[in-house]
């Protein structure tokens, strides 16, 4: 039984192909604006996303010429993170994994902080500690994630059962993979917050693959949303790659949790349009043809059309927009690069008040050893 989501006030609006949501009309010549949205919000929204790809492409670049040793990217994603980022309020918690950090630029991070974690520097929020791709960010409530795929969705369920208990009006977003819906953690965060009625949005990110799994061989059933009527939890399938339905979506799911009335589950269907990693080469488990058909939903390209069909999208407006946020990119990320890295000895800090007598000998050693080989023979350091 699906349990979909009704999004009466929407309807006109909105066309439901396949149980589907989506508000975009690719081939329409004019448009409406959608309820609640102002033209003022659509083109920050287009923007978000356009950060989002141009730092990437940036990311990208900065891989290549071995400047950075590994990147995650999102390309494809924008509409996802933006979409659901912006039908947010300040106060409300994200739980991400590796693939949202576009949420942090909207909701106002400096792009510094994005840009010392990419280089791990000593200013890096997770102090060059984490993996790349982990990011977080206090100020906009956006918690670092653990690479254990999964494990961070009961952590979101617990944050949204404590405000519930504290009476605080937030609700909590968290992102999985369709991957991520096979472990462990997704079947018992799901049972929480449906048995608790936790306001939390469970965001599957169904962008078609597990590294090189396709996701008809992660998972038998038709669509990730059913899985929602196993925990009692309310479910809805969006077009991911539609920036106005996922904004909808996203806002009704956000509101159903402000009312007292639980968690939603929304599938997000996109496509993972670069590699998994820098570490991944798609050529070797998708085709070309496949590639080509998702390219031509782009979410940027999608978006960008709505904007002609209301009239405020030109052709100067683009190239300002790519010309100024590129060379922001390029400004952070050389700034970025010219911070020091964490010295090695900074490894045994925060982890125990004290340090214990094993820990502080191999500290011990470390410095002597670092001391009798400095780090300008990199090539000689024995570790
Ligand atoms: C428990 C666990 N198993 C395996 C991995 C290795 N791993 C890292 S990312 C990933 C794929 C996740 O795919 P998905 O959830 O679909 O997200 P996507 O990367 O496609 O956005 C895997 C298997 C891991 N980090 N944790």
């Amino acid at each position: 039984m699906d349990r979909g989501l009704t999004l009466d006030k929407h309807k006109g609006n909105t066309s439901m192909s396949d149980n589907l949501l989506q508000v975009i009309q690719d081939n329409a010549k004019t448009a409406k604006l959608p309820p609640g949205l102002s033209e003022a919000d659509i083109k920050r929204m287009y923007e978000g996303m356009v950060m989002v790809r141009a730092y990437d492409e940036r990311q990208k670049k900065l891989q290549r010429s071995g400047r950075i040793g590994f990147c995650v990217t999102s390309t494809g994603e924008e509409a996802v993170q933006i979409g659901t980022a912006a039908a947010l309020e300040p106060a409300d918690w994200i739980y991400p994994y590796y693939r949202q950090y576009g949420m942090l630029m909207y909701r106002g991070a400096s792009l510094d902080v994005l840009a010392n974690h990419l280089f791990g520097n000593t200013t890096d929020l997770a102090k060059g500690r984490q993996m790349p791709a982990h990011y977080t960010h206090k100020e906009t409530n956006f918690v670092s994630f653990s690479s254990v795929i999964g494990t961070h969705l009961t952590h979101a369920v617990g944050t949204a059962m404590a405000a519930q208990y504290k009476g605080d009006d937030v609700v909590v977003a968290t992102y999985i993979g369709d991957g991520g819906t096979s472990s462990n953690d997704f079947h018992a965060a799901l049972t929480f917050a449906g048995v608790r009625k936790a306001p939390v949005v469970f965001f599957i990110v169904n962008n078609q693959y597990a590294i090189s799994l396709p996701v008809e061989k992660q998972c038998a059933a038709e669509s990730l949303h059913t899985k929602g009527a196993g925990y009692g939890i309310p479910a809805i399938r969006v077009d991911g790659n539609d920036i106005i339905a996922v904004y909808q979506a996203a806002q009704e799911a956000y509101a159903r949790a402000r009312r007292g009335e639980g968690p939603t589950l929304v599938e997000l269907l996109t496509y993972r349009a670069g590699p998994h990693s820098s570490s991944d080469d798609p050529s070797r488990y998708r085709s070309q043809e496949e590639m080509d058909e998702w390219n031509a939903k782009d979410p940027l390209e999608r978006c960008k059309r709505f904007m002609q069909q209301l009239g405020i999208w030109t052709e100067a407006y683009e190239t300002q927009l790519w010309e100024s946020i590129r060379e922001k990119m390029v400004e952070f990320t050389n700034a970025a690069e010219k911070i020091d890295e964490p010295s090695w000895e900074t490894m045994f800090d925060d982890v125990y008040a004290e340090l214990p007598d094993a820990l502080r000998r191999q500290r011990d050693e470390l410095i002597a050893t670092e001391s009798e080989f400095p780090r300008d023979n990199e090539g000689e350091f024995p570790l």
